[in-house]
């Protein structure tokens, strides 16, 4: 392999960490906002700047080599990738949460209510393993005003300080997944000395930081 391919966020809660990452590994490139592919000056690496809900594939189907993303997209999505490096950023906690008011006493309390999530194929395997019939409602965004419109009973939507579900008179009721940042790698790239180089890079950043 001569060059490396590595897609990370584009925009949004990853691209400033996964940058500052790359960026502590030694490497030099521009992070022109509009730019989608920058080249590394100072090593065999290109970045790709994607959606975070892609890259999961682009790895998969081996449009990149290795991508930087939420464990949750990566369960969400379902792909087949190899798991390189926990990278201790974007910690959450994906949550089943329901209004303040509500009574309900355990997860089984949960069967034939609505609940809406942006995330159907993590909520669906948990309702599965805890055998829940329950009705999912999948919409791609604002999901915790749900319960507010009628739309549904509960969400299941990522936490992190918990302030959003507080401003919309919402509590937690259910853990779900915890979820970082993660280096993933297509199946059978763990061995390539681009990769090795890049992850005793990475490595050492995180060492230095702990
Ligand atoms: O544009 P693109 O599709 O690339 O980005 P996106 O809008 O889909 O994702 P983005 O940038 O919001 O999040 C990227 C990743 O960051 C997620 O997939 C998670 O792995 C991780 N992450 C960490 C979070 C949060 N913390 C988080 N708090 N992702 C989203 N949130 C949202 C959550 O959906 C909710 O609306 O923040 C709100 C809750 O935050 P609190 O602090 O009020 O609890
Ligand atoms: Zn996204």
């Amino acid at each position: 392999m001569k060059t490396l391919k590595i897609a990370i966020q584009k925009s949004g809660r990853l691209n400033e960490k996964s940058v500052e990452l790359l960026k502590n590994c030694g490497l030099s490139f521009e992070n022109y906002k509009s730019s989608l592919i920058s080249t590394v000056s100072n090593f065999p690496l290109e970045i790709l700047f994607l959606r975070d809900d892609d890259i999961p594939e682009y790895v998969q189907d081996g449009i990149a080599d290795i991508g930087l993303v939420g464990e949750n997209v990566i369960a969400e999505t379902g792909v087949d990738v190899a798991y390189l490096q926990r990278l201790g950023f974007g910690k959450c906690t994906l949550k089943i949460a329901v209004p303040n008011n509500n009574q309900y006493q355990n997860i089984a309390d949960l069967s034939g209510k609505a609940i809406a999530t942006s995330y159907p194929v993590i909520l669906q395997k948990f309702l599965d393993k805890e055998k829940i019939n329950a009705d999912i409602k999948t919409i791609s965004g604002s999901v915790e005003i749900a319960p507010g419109l009628g739309l549904a009973d509960a969400i299941f939507d990522i936490v992190s300080t918990g302030g959003t579900l507080r401003s919309n008179g919402l509590k937690p009721f259910a853990d779900v997944m915890s979820s970082e940042a993660i280096l993933i790698g297509r199946k059978g790239i763990e061995n390539e000395h681009l990769v090795l180089e890049l992850l005793q890079r990475i490595q050492s950043v995180m060492r230095a930081k702990e």
